[in-house]
């Protein structure tokens, strides 16, 4: 019999290779110590520092799956998962920062752009030199993103794009947007196109007053009769494959990130109870509190040892999205759980900004909700279990 290990209770640190273990200590290292000082001022002043974009393109951190050839880490996807580990224990809107320049921005510059857009941009993005944002949710059209109104208008030499995106992560400080657009030379399909900041016509102010991932920067994408080259255009991809191919990426990557979120919850529960006292003995010492402690590990090894799963797979070029559905759902879900927990564990104190986990449930909130709600991947796993789509 061997003991057990209550902080790595299934061994995933002796699943990795030395490689991903490097990878796992190098983003460790910079989340704890440059990122952890200054999340709760940004949360609290709801301001993103844009210098954490260079500071991660040094790192490597950026665009991990992407070839060294672009500028990437060339690294496989059980990397880029532990990075998104590692970021999201300290806060999700850095980890959104970093999903939607690698996974949104760079993914598919990489799977469906051209020579020149691929070495005009993946350096720069990788580098953390440029900024990327991924337009595809608008006001009318979030759930359902067939709905989406924003229209591409053929014209001599490029085209005219008119419309508005909403809840957009990075856009106002974007220096380059993929935007999904219906394009009428194409039947009304959905084609990809690369925004560039300083276009006539095109706008992106902060959406204001968030209560959530406050420490990440949203905004909407304004476009008024923008007119792009033809070179602006993602030459092949068409329909909503192409975005659904980025979001799969990022979807896997936040099956990562929200249990790095939970098991920063779960520590701080844990630390808490063992020095609070209440009638005369450590709060740690009574049953309810460790029925949620044994609770809160349960999850986070099996939301770990799933996502490490679907990683693997990934890595050995096996895609499946209703796998990443169902870890992407689950893991937010149960994530959210273990922080409104945590937090109702800290008492009064749970309220504070001192303590991480009320920090970390505001922030999943919106999680649970981006990238397909949590409702909605129950559908995508419901359509594939009865194969009646019920959206
Ligand atoms: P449906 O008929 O199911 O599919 C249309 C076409 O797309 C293909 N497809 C996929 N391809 C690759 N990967 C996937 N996961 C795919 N899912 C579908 C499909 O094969 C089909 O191809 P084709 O060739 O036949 O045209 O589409 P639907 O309109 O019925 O969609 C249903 C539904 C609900 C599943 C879908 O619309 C959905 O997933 N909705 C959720 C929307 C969403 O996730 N939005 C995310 C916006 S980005 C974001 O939130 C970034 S936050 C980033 C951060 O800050 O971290
Ligand atoms: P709706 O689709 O209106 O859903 C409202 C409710 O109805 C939800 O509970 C949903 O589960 C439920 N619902 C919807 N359809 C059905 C159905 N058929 N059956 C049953 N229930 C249903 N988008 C981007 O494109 N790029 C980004 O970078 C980005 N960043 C974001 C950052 C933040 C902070 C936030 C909050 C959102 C971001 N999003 C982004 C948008 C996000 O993807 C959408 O908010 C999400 O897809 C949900 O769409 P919606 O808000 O329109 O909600």
């Amino acid at each position: 019999v061997s003991p057990f290990d209550a902080n790595d209770p299934f061994d995933l640190d002796g699943q990795l290779t030395d490689e991903e273990r490097m990878v796992r200590d190098t983003a460790r290292a910079y989340a704890q110590e440059k990122l952890l000082p200054r999340v709760k001022d940004a949360f609290l002043k709801d301001s993103f520092d844009r210098d954490i974009m260079s500071e991660m393109g040094q790192l490597g951190l950026l665009g991990a799956t992407v070839p060294e050839e672009y500028g990437g880490a060339g690294l496989g996807y059980v990397s880029y998962g532990l990075i998104a580990r590692e970021v999201e224990r300290v806060d999700s809107g850095y980890r959104s920062a970093c999903s939607v320049q690698s996974s949104l921005v760079m993914f598919p510059i990489h799977a469906y752009g051209t020579e020149e857009q691929k070495k005009k941009w993946l350096p720069k993005l990788a580098s953390g030199e440029a900024v990327g944002c991924f337009g595809l949710t608008e006001p009318d059209a979030g759930s359902d993103p067939g709905g989406m109104r924003t229209r591409a208008k053929k014209v001599d030499g490029g085209y005219v794009i008119s419309g508005a995106k909403m809840w957009i992560t990075n856009s106002p400080i974007a220096d380059v947007f993929v935007v999904w657009a219906k394009s009428d030379a194409h039947g009304g399909a959905i084609r990809g196109f690369l925004l560039e900041k300083g276009m006539k016509g095109l706008s992106a102010p902060k959406v204001k007053e968030k209560l959530s991932l406050r420490a990440s920067i949203t905004g909407e994408i304004v476009m008024d009769e923008v007119e792009v080259p033809e070179s602006a255009m993602f030459p092949e991809i068409e329909g909503l494959k192409g975005p659904f191919g980025c979001l799969n990426r990022a979807r896997y990557g936040i099956g990562w990130g929200a249990m790095g979120a939970a098991e920063a919850c779960y520590e701080a529960a844990r630390d808490y109870l063992l020095e609070r006292k209440q009638f005369g003995v450590p709060l740690a010492s009574k049953q309810i509190p460790q029925l949620k402690l044994a609770d809160m590990v349960t999850e986070i090894t099996l939301g770990l040892q799933a996502a490490l799963r679907v990683g693997r797979r990934l890595d050995d070029g096996v895609l499946i999205p209703e796998t990443i559905s169902l870890i992407k759902r689950n893991n937010c879900g149960k994530a959210l759980e273990i922080a409104r927990t945590a937090r109702d564990m800290h008492g009064g104190n749970g309220i504070s900004a001192e303590y991480v986990p009320m920090r970390h449930a505001m922030n999943l909130e919106t999680v649970n909700t981006y990238e397909g709600t949590h409702d909605v991947h129950a559908l995508i796993l419901g359509r594939a279990i009865t194969g009646i789509p019920a959206f």
